[in-house]
């Protein structure tokens, strides 16, 4: 393996043989993909030695920052002791314990059980399945459909893919029935001259009616993630979340919220929940959970759910193979630990979480910028082609892609969603890696607005 130093060796290698996920391969496999080598701190590095700031915390993940030898050291050791074992036949293991002694404490009150999984993905394809099984004990298996919202993101299997509200993965054999979807609280987009208060309450009718729409008895769940990730950190208005979760007790729907990437820190609290004051039925969890180190996810379970299913749901015919993994389980608690050791929560939320907000601030101004917006460790800028209206590009996604590349050629990665820049950076970012983000990211923008001659 290391006879290979080129680094067109290795794309053709990995072209040959490697589908990665949301790819075009033909398009990959002509320009072959960028070789990360190694990670430190919050620099990735490529097989051409470039080093790359990562404001994109991998995939909005790493949350602890790259190169934590807390995080190895509880992996080697929890592989020498125990490397696995599985939960399914009356077995435990004692890291899981402790987890989720410590999960049922930090999230929100109520929240006292939890189920493990390996991604967002199955943890949110969980959460279907029990809430589906909890109606039908509860005697009313109509109650089926569950709401999201369009641009929701909760993960690629066929379900949960279906859950979300990504009209391109739809298209692709995940548009299961069982599912319907609600216009976000997009304020870029759809709150045109409205205050925010009646935004909120506009936006809160659009659930209301769709629940009308289908009928409260047809309806287990609504999910929601309290700022829409994937879908382009899209930060809801003050009240809204409020109003939706009051819309789903008022229906007797149980609410859920995703918080695979809001959770843990990312927010400048430990969950978004804590934040807007909710008090979901379940929550899913993965992401900074485990900062990324290793796969891991968690469902949340409240009361009132695991209540029924301890009472009268005999074996839940659901798990998997690394359900509870004890290396996760020990990478998890360290890297909890570090969280709270540094706390780099309290330093998201009273100084470079406003910080980051400051330093963006300017780029308001930019001839090409319709709006920037951040929450925490979580920044979006909207580019336009007209900032009256806005007026969107058309077709959107292909002046995010270039104004990306540019970041990207800059020595920083940040994301394109549509034509919004988007940036969720590991919660350690100081104020000088914000403004050499802010730096690039500004670079990038004037570059992008050289190549469309604005
Ligand atoms: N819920 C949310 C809110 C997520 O952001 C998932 C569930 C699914 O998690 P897994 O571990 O199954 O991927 C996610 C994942 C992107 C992007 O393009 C975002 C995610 C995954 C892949 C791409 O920003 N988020």
């Amino acid at each position: 393996m290391t006879a290979i130093t080129h680094t067109r060796d290795w794309q053709q290698i990995d072209a040959r043989h490697h589908l990665a996920p949301f790819t075009d391969y033909a398009a990959l496999r002509k320009n072959g993909a960028r070789v990360i080598t190694q990670a430190d701190g919050h620099y990735i590095t490529d097989s051409d030695g470039h080093r790359i700031l990562d404001a994109m915390a991998g995939l909005w993940c790493v949350n602890v920052g790259y190169g934590r030898q807390q995080l190895v050291d509880a992996a080697s050791q929890q592989m020498a002791v125990l490397p696995y074992y599985n939960n399914f036949f009356k077995t435990t293991n004692q890291p899981i314990a402790v987890l989720s002694e410590r999960l049922a404490a930090l999230t929100p009150e109520g929240l006292n059980n939890v189920f493990y999984a390996n991604s967002g993905s199955e943890a949110n394809d969980t959460i279907i399945r029990m809430v589906r099984h909890f109606w039908t004990l509860q005697g009313q298996p109509e109650k089926r459909v569950i709401i999201g919202r369009e641009y929701g993101y909760h993960g690629s299997t066929i379900l949960s893919a279906s859950m979300g509200g990504m009209v391109g993965m739809h298209q692709q054999a995940a548009d299961v029935p069982g599912f319907a979807h609600v216009r976000p609280p997009y304020g870029f987009l759809y709150q045109g001259n409205l205050s925010e208060a009646d935004f909120a309450t506009t936006a809160a009718s659009w659930l209301e009616d769709k629940i009308t729409e289908i009928g409260a008895d047809n309806v287990a769940a609504f999910v929601a993630e309290p700022i829409q990730g994937a879908g382009g950190v899209i930060i809801p208005p003050a009240g809204y979340l409020t109003k939706v979760e009051a819309i789903c007790r008022a229906h007797d729907i149980l609410f859920i919220v995703d918080e695979v990437i809001t959770g843990f820190g990312r927010t400048g609290h430990w969950f978004a929940s804590d934040y807007y004051g909710l008090n979901p039925d379940m929550m899913t969890l993965a992401k900074g959970l485990t900062s990324g180190y290793v796969p891991m996810s968690a469902v949340m379970v409240g009361d009132r759910v695991a209540d029924k299913l301890i009472a009268d749901g005999g074996e839940f015919y659901h798990g998997f193979t690394y359900s509870g993994h004890p290396v996760a389980a020990a990478v998890a608690l360290a890297n909890l630990q570090i969280i709270e050791d540094e706390k780099l929560i309290e330093r998201v939320r009273d100084d470079t979480g406003p910080y980051l907000a400051t330093a963006l601030a300017p780029l308001v101004d930019h001839p090409l910028v319709g709006e920037v917006r951040s929450f925490g460790m979580l920044a979006a800028i909207e580019l336009v082609k007209d900032k009256a209206g806005p007026v969107l590009f058309d077709p959107v996604g292909d002046v995010g892609v270039i104004c990306r590349d540019h970041a990207i050629a800059g020595g920083m990665m940040m994301r394109a969603v549509r034509d919004g820049m988007i940036m969720s950076p590991p919660l350690t970012f100081g104020r000088a890696d914000i403004d050499e983000a802010v730096r690039i990211a500004t670079m990038a923008i004037d570059k992008t607005a050289a190549d469309l001659r604005i």
